[in-house]
Protein backbone atom coordinates (compact mmCIF):
# COMPACT_ATOMS: atom_id res chain seq x y z
CA UNK A 1 0.00 0.00 0.00
CA UNK A 2 1.02 3.74 -0.88
CA UNK A 3 1.08 5.75 1.93
CA UNK A 4 0.27 9.55 0.94
CA UNK A 5 1.41 11.17 4.13
CA UNK A 6 2.64 14.98 3.27
CA UNK A 7 5.45 16.23 4.89
CA UNK A 8 7.52 19.01 5.13
CA UNK A 9 11.37 19.05 5.76
CA UNK A 10 12.40 21.88 7.76
CA UNK A 11 15.52 23.56 9.06
CA UNK A 12 15.14 21.45 11.99
CA UNK A 13 14.72 18.01 10.72
CA UNK A 14 18.08 19.05 8.53
CA UNK A 15 19.42 20.46 11.15
CA UNK A 16 18.68 16.81 13.48
CA UNK A 17 20.14 14.85 11.24
CA UNK A 18 23.78 16.96 10.39
CA UNK A 19 26.42 14.56 9.99
CA UNK A 20 29.32 14.65 12.47
CA UNK A 21 32.74 14.98 10.78
CA UNK A 22 34.52 12.99 13.67
CA UNK A 23 38.56 14.38 14.86
CA UNK A 24 39.64 10.95 14.27
CA UNK A 25 38.51 10.70 10.50
CA UNK A 26 40.24 11.22 7.29
CA UNK A 27 39.20 11.64 3.69
CA UNK A 28 37.88 8.20 3.16
CA UNK A 29 35.66 8.09 5.96
CA UNK A 30 33.30 10.91 4.01
CA UNK A 31 32.76 9.04 1.27
CA UNK A 32 34.71 8.84 -2.09
CA UNK A 33 32.40 10.30 -4.97
CA UNK A 34 32.04 10.07 -8.66
CA UNK A 35 30.54 12.52 -11.18
CA UNK A 36 29.78 11.80 -14.81
CA UNK A 37 28.60 14.98 -16.57
CA UNK A 38 30.50 17.90 -18.78
CA UNK A 39 31.48 17.30 -22.24
CA UNK A 40 33.13 19.55 -24.74
CA UNK A 41 30.13 22.65 -24.87
CA UNK A 42 29.41 22.36 -21.42
CA UNK A 43 32.34 22.10 -20.03
CA UNK A 44 30.14 24.15 -16.75
CA UNK A 45 28.00 21.54 -16.26
CA UNK A 46 30.84 19.24 -15.00
CA UNK A 47 32.85 22.06 -12.68
CA UNK A 48 29.77 22.97 -11.11
CA UNK A 49 28.48 19.83 -10.51
CA UNK A 50 31.87 18.98 -9.21
CA UNK A 51 32.83 21.92 -7.05
CA UNK A 52 29.46 21.43 -5.26
CA UNK A 53 30.08 17.95 -4.04
CA UNK A 54 33.49 19.14 -3.03
CA UNK A 55 31.82 22.21 -1.46
CA UNK A 56 29.56 19.84 0.56
CA UNK A 57 31.60 17.74 2.17
CA UNK A 58 32.41 14.94 0.25
CA UNK A 59 36.12 13.10 1.08
CA UNK A 60 37.17 12.22 -2.57
CA UNK A 61 35.68 13.52 -5.96
CA UNK A 62 36.69 12.11 -8.80
CA UNK A 63 34.82 13.64 -12.05
CA UNK A 64 34.42 11.24 -15.36
CA UNK A 65 34.32 13.75 -17.87
CA UNK A 66 36.03 14.52 -21.87
CA UNK A 67 39.70 14.95 -21.68
CA UNK A 68 39.41 18.16 -23.50
CA UNK A 69 38.15 19.75 -20.63
CA UNK A 70 40.34 18.41 -18.35
CA UNK A 71 42.27 22.00 -18.04
CA UNK A 72 39.18 24.07 -17.20
CA UNK A 73 37.76 21.80 -14.81
CA UNK A 74 41.38 21.70 -12.99
CA UNK A 75 41.70 25.51 -13.67
CA UNK A 76 38.13 25.86 -11.42
CA UNK A 77 38.39 23.03 -8.62
CA UNK A 78 42.39 21.76 -8.24
CA UNK A 79 40.58 19.40 -5.31
CA UNK A 80 39.05 16.82 -7.97
CA UNK A 81 40.33 14.00 -9.84
CA UNK A 82 40.00 13.29 -13.30
CA UNK A 83 38.78 10.74 -15.15
CA UNK A 84 39.01 10.46 -18.96
CA UNK A 85 35.41 9.37 -20.41
CA UNK A 86 37.38 7.07 -23.33
CA UNK A 87 38.68 4.75 -20.19
CA UNK A 88 36.82 1.72 -18.86
CA UNK A 89 34.20 2.07 -16.54
CA UNK A 90 34.80 -0.27 -14.59
CA UNK A 91 38.09 1.00 -13.24
CA UNK A 92 35.54 4.28 -12.48
CA UNK A 93 33.09 2.88 -10.73
CA UNK A 94 35.93 0.86 -8.15
CA UNK A 95 35.60 2.08 -4.75
CA UNK A 96 33.16 4.80 -5.32
CA UNK A 97 30.46 5.32 -2.56
CA UNK A 98 28.06 7.49 -5.31
CA UNK A 99 27.71 8.15 -8.54
CA UNK A 100 26.05 10.72 -9.85
CA UNK A 101 25.63 11.08 -13.67
CA UNK A 102 24.00 13.29 -16.45
CA UNK A 103 24.83 17.17 -15.82
CA UNK A 104 26.43 18.32 -19.74
CA UNK A 105 26.70 14.89 -20.69
CA UNK A 106 24.36 15.87 -23.49
CA UNK A 107 21.50 13.88 -25.17
CA UNK A 108 23.34 10.43 -27.00
CA UNK A 109 23.67 6.76 -27.18
CA UNK A 110 26.62 7.07 -25.02
CA UNK A 111 24.71 8.48 -22.16
CA UNK A 112 22.10 6.20 -22.11
CA UNK A 113 24.23 3.21 -22.42
CA UNK A 114 26.63 4.72 -19.47
CA UNK A 115 23.34 5.21 -17.40
CA UNK A 116 22.31 1.53 -18.21
CA UNK A 117 26.01 0.18 -17.18
CA UNK A 118 25.72 1.66 -13.98
CA UNK A 119 22.13 0.34 -13.22
CA UNK A 120 23.58 -2.88 -13.65
CA UNK A 121 26.90 -2.53 -12.10
CA UNK A 122 27.32 0.41 -9.64
CA UNK A 123 26.67 -0.44 -5.98
CA UNK A 124 25.40 2.45 -4.02
CA UNK A 125 23.39 5.37 -4.12
CA UNK A 126 22.84 6.56 -8.08
CA UNK A 127 22.00 10.30 -8.75
CA UNK A 128 20.57 10.50 -12.26
CA UNK A 129 19.98 14.10 -13.46
CA UNK A 130 19.52 16.08 -16.86
CA UNK A 131 20.41 14.42 -20.08
CA UNK A 132 20.74 10.85 -17.88
CA UNK A 133 17.04 11.23 -17.30
CA UNK A 134 16.53 10.80 -21.46
CA UNK A 135 14.98 7.53 -22.24
CA UNK A 136 15.13 5.85 -18.73
CA UNK A 137 11.40 4.97 -19.26
CA UNK A 138 13.45 1.93 -21.08
CA UNK A 139 15.68 1.35 -18.63
CA UNK A 140 12.83 0.37 -15.59
CA UNK A 141 13.04 -3.15 -14.96
CA UNK A 142 17.06 -2.34 -14.88
CA UNK A 143 16.20 0.68 -12.37
CA UNK A 144 13.45 -1.87 -10.03
CA UNK A 145 16.21 -4.72 -9.84
CA UNK A 146 18.91 -2.41 -8.01
CA UNK A 147 19.66 -3.34 -4.66
CA UNK A 148 20.85 -0.11 -3.76
CA UNK A 149 19.20 3.79 -3.79
CA UNK A 150 18.28 5.26 -6.79
CA UNK A 151 17.31 9.07 -7.12
CA UNK A 152 16.16 11.25 -9.65
CA UNK A 153 16.35 14.95 -9.99
CA UNK A 154 14.50 15.82 -13.19
CA UNK A 155 12.61 19.44 -13.40
CA UNK A 156 9.34 19.63 -14.63
CA UNK A 157 10.68 19.68 -18.73
CA UNK A 158 12.28 16.43 -18.06
CA UNK A 159 9.70 15.15 -15.76
CA UNK A 160 7.48 15.84 -18.95
CA UNK A 161 9.80 13.32 -21.04
CA UNK A 162 9.64 10.88 -18.52
CA UNK A 163 5.80 10.47 -18.24
CA UNK A 164 5.40 11.96 -21.95
CA UNK A 165 3.21 14.62 -20.40
CA UNK A 166 3.93 18.50 -20.50
CA UNK A 167 5.46 20.68 -18.22
CA UNK A 168 2.51 22.67 -16.77
CA UNK A 169 0.28 18.81 -16.19
CA UNK A 170 3.19 17.65 -14.59
CA UNK A 171 3.03 20.84 -12.63
CA UNK A 172 -0.82 20.41 -11.94
CA UNK A 173 -0.06 16.77 -10.69
CA UNK A 174 3.30 17.03 -8.98
CA UNK A 175 2.24 15.12 -5.92
CA UNK A 176 0.59 12.26 -7.71
CA UNK A 177 3.18 12.01 -10.68
CA UNK A 178 6.29 12.37 -8.24
CA UNK A 179 4.83 9.24 -6.55
CA UNK A 180 3.50 7.26 -8.62
CA UNK A 181 7.41 7.18 -10.30
CA UNK A 182 8.91 6.84 -7.03
CA UNK A 183 6.66 3.88 -6.19
CA UNK A 184 6.63 2.60 -9.77
CA UNK A 185 10.70 2.57 -10.45
CA UNK A 186 11.60 2.14 -6.80
CA UNK A 187 13.05 4.95 -6.81
CA UNK A 188 13.34 8.51 -4.64
CA UNK A 189 12.17 11.43 -7.10
CA UNK A 190 13.27 14.72 -6.77
CA UNK A 191 11.03 16.66 -8.79
CA UNK A 192 12.69 20.09 -8.72
CA UNK A 193 11.11 24.34 -8.66
CA UNK A 194 9.71 26.36 -6.38
CA UNK A 195 8.51 24.08 -3.07
CA UNK A 196 10.60 21.01 -4.77
CA UNK A 197 9.14 17.90 -4.10
CA UNK A 198 10.95 14.82 -2.90
CA UNK A 199 9.13 11.39 -3.12
CA UNK A 200 10.87 7.89 -1.50
CA UNK A 201 10.14 4.48 -3.17
CA UNK A 202 7.46 3.62 -0.20
CA UNK A 203 5.47 6.78 -1.35
CA UNK A 204 6.03 9.23 1.18
CA UNK A 205 6.50 13.18 -0.12
CA UNK A 206 8.33 15.52 1.71
CA UNK A 207 7.93 19.22 0.58
CA UNK A 208 11.02 21.85 0.52
CA UNK A 209 10.32 25.05 1.57
CA UNK A 210 13.61 27.16 1.11
CA UNK A 211 14.67 28.62 -2.32
CA UNK A 212 13.66 31.65 -4.46
CA UNK A 213 13.54 32.95 -7.73
CA UNK A 214 17.38 33.43 -7.84
CA UNK A 215 17.98 29.72 -8.81
CA UNK A 216 15.43 30.41 -11.93
CA UNK A 217 19.04 30.15 -13.87
CA UNK A 218 21.16 27.97 -15.99
CA UNK A 219 23.30 25.92 -13.78
CA UNK A 220 21.16 26.01 -10.54
CA UNK A 221 20.23 21.95 -11.42
CA UNK A 222 23.74 20.76 -11.33
CA UNK A 223 24.84 22.47 -8.06
CA UNK A 224 22.26 20.63 -6.77
CA UNK A 225 23.69 17.27 -8.34
CA UNK A 226 26.77 17.58 -6.89
CA UNK A 227 25.23 18.16 -3.68
CA UNK A 228 22.89 15.27 -3.52
CA UNK A 229 25.86 13.04 -4.13
CA UNK A 230 28.27 14.70 -1.46
CA UNK A 231 25.30 13.97 0.96
CA UNK A 232 24.12 10.52 0.33
CA UNK A 233 27.62 9.84 0.57
CA UNK A 234 28.16 11.11 4.12
CA UNK A 235 24.24 10.47 5.34
CA UNK A 236 22.75 6.81 6.12
CA UNK A 237 19.03 7.29 5.29
CA UNK A 238 18.79 8.36 1.84
CA UNK A 239 15.63 10.60 2.29
CA UNK A 240 17.29 12.76 4.83
CA UNK A 241 20.25 13.29 2.74
CA UNK A 242 18.09 14.36 -0.21
CA UNK A 243 16.08 16.38 1.92
CA UNK A 244 18.73 18.00 3.31
CA UNK A 245 20.21 18.65 0.38
CA UNK A 246 17.88 20.00 -1.53
CA UNK A 247 16.71 22.14 1.95
CA UNK A 248 20.63 23.39 1.81
CA UNK A 249 20.66 24.61 -1.59
CA UNK A 250 17.61 26.61 -1.19
CA UNK A 251 18.54 27.93 2.18
CA UNK A 252 21.84 29.17 0.62
CA UNK A 253 19.93 30.96 -2.41
CA UNK A 254 17.83 33.12 0.88
CA UNK A 255 21.24 33.56 2.65
CA UNK A 256 22.94 34.94 -0.09
CA UNK A 257 19.56 37.59 -0.31
CA UNK A 258 19.90 38.56 3.48
CA UNK A 259 23.91 39.19 2.96
CA UNK A 260 22.39 41.87 1.01
CA UNK A 261 22.44 40.45 -2.75
CA UNK A 262 20.23 41.01 -5.52
CA UNK A 263 17.63 38.36 -6.84
CA UNK A 264 18.86 38.99 -10.33
CA UNK A 265 22.59 38.85 -10.26
CA UNK A 266 22.98 35.41 -8.08
CA UNK A 267 24.58 32.62 -10.02
CA UNK A 268 24.86 28.97 -9.51
CA UNK A 269 28.61 29.75 -8.88
CA UNK A 270 27.01 32.01 -5.42
CA UNK A 271 25.53 29.35 -4.25
CA UNK A 272 28.66 26.63 -4.03
CA UNK A 273 30.58 29.55 -2.33
CA UNK A 274 27.69 30.78 0.04
CA UNK A 275 27.56 26.94 0.90
CA UNK A 276 30.80 27.77 3.09
CA UNK A 277 28.42 30.54 5.37
CA UNK A 278 24.86 28.22 5.49
CA UNK A 279 26.84 25.15 6.55
CA UNK A 280 28.96 26.90 9.24
CA UNK A 281 24.98 28.08 10.39
CA UNK A 282 24.05 24.30 10.79
CA UNK A 283 26.42 23.06 11.99
P1 LIG B 1 10.78 26.10 -21.74
O1 LIG B 1 12.10 26.25 -22.44
O2 LIG B 1 10.71 26.93 -20.51
O3 LIG B 1 9.60 26.26 -22.60
P2 LIG B 1 16.34 20.58 -21.33
P3 LIG B 1 18.24 22.09 -19.68
C1 LIG B 1 11.40 22.80 -19.82
C2 LIG B 1 23.04 21.47 -19.04
N1 LIG B 1 23.34 22.76 -18.47
N2 LIG B 1 9.06 24.30 -15.51
C3 LIG B 1 11.77 23.85 -20.83
O4 LIG B 1 10.67 24.56 -21.23
C4 LIG B 1 22.21 20.50 -18.24
O5 LIG B 1 22.94 19.83 -17.22
C5 LIG B 1 24.60 23.20 -18.64
C6 LIG B 1 8.55 24.00 -16.72
C7 LIG B 1 12.32 23.00 -21.95
O6 LIG B 1 11.25 22.50 -22.72
C8 LIG B 1 21.80 19.56 -19.34
O7 LIG B 1 22.86 18.67 -19.64
C9 LIG B 1 25.04 24.40 -18.17
N3 LIG B 1 9.29 23.65 -17.79
C10 LIG B 1 21.61 20.48 -20.54
O8 LIG B 1 22.27 21.69 -20.20
C11 LIG B 1 24.11 25.36 -17.53
C12 LIG B 1 10.59 23.57 -17.62
O9 LIG B 1 12.29 21.70 -20.05
C13 LIG B 1 12.96 21.90 -21.26
C14 LIG B 1 11.19 23.86 -16.40
C15 LIG B 1 20.18 20.76 -20.89
O10 LIG B 1 19.45 21.06 -19.70
C16 LIG B 1 22.67 25.06 -17.92
C17 LIG B 1 14.41 22.22 -20.95
O11 LIG B 1 15.03 21.03 -20.58
C18 LIG B 1 22.32 23.58 -17.84
O12 LIG B 1 22.16 23.13 -16.50
C19 LIG B 1 10.38 24.25 -15.31
N4 LIG B 1 10.91 24.54 -14.11
N5 LIG B 1 12.52 23.71 -16.51
C20 LIG B 1 26.49 24.75 -18.31
N6 LIG B 1 26.90 25.93 -17.84
O13 LIG B 1 27.27 23.93 -18.81
C21 LIG B 1 12.73 23.33 -17.77
N7 LIG B 1 11.57 23.23 -18.44
O14 LIG B 1 16.12 20.65 -22.78
O15 LIG B 1 16.75 19.26 -20.79
O16 LIG B 1 17.41 21.74 -20.98
O17 LIG B 1 17.52 21.88 -18.43
O18 LIG B 1 18.78 23.45 -19.92
P1 LIG C 1 17.64 22.91 -13.26
O1 LIG C 1 16.41 23.30 -14.02
O2 LIG C 1 18.01 21.50 -13.42
O3 LIG C 1 18.79 23.84 -13.48
O4 LIG C 1 17.28 23.04 -11.70
C1 LIG C 1 16.86 24.29 -11.20
C2 LIG C 1 17.03 24.34 -9.69
O5 LIG C 1 16.64 25.63 -9.21
C3 LIG C 1 16.17 23.34 -8.94
O6 LIG C 1 16.79 22.98 -7.73
C4 LIG C 1 14.91 24.15 -8.67
O7 LIG C 1 14.18 23.69 -7.55
C5 LIG C 1 15.48 25.53 -8.42
N1 LIG C 1 14.51 26.58 -8.83
C6 LIG C 1 14.25 26.94 -10.11
N2 LIG C 1 13.32 27.91 -10.11
C7 LIG C 1 12.99 28.17 -8.84
C8 LIG C 1 12.08 29.09 -8.20
N3 LIG C 1 11.32 29.93 -8.91
N4 LIG C 1 12.00 29.06 -6.83
C9 LIG C 1 12.77 28.21 -6.13
N5 LIG C 1 13.65 27.34 -6.68
C10 LIG C 1 13.77 27.32 -8.00
MG1 LIG D 1 19.24 20.59 -14.83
Amino acid sequence: TVRSKRNVWTRKDTGNHWPVREDESHKGSHGKVGIIAGSANMPGAAVLTTAAAVRSGAGLTQLNTHKDIFGTVVNHIPEATLFNREDDLEAFIEGKDVIAIGPGLGVNDETKRTVEYLLNRFEGPLVIDADGLTGLQDLKSNIRERKHPTVISPHPGEMARLVESSPGKVNRKRFEISREIAVEYGIYVILKGPNTLVATPEGETFINDTGNAGLAKGGSGDVLTGMLAAFLARYENPQHAISSAVFMHGFTAEHLLEKGAGIETITASDIIDDLQGTFAVMS
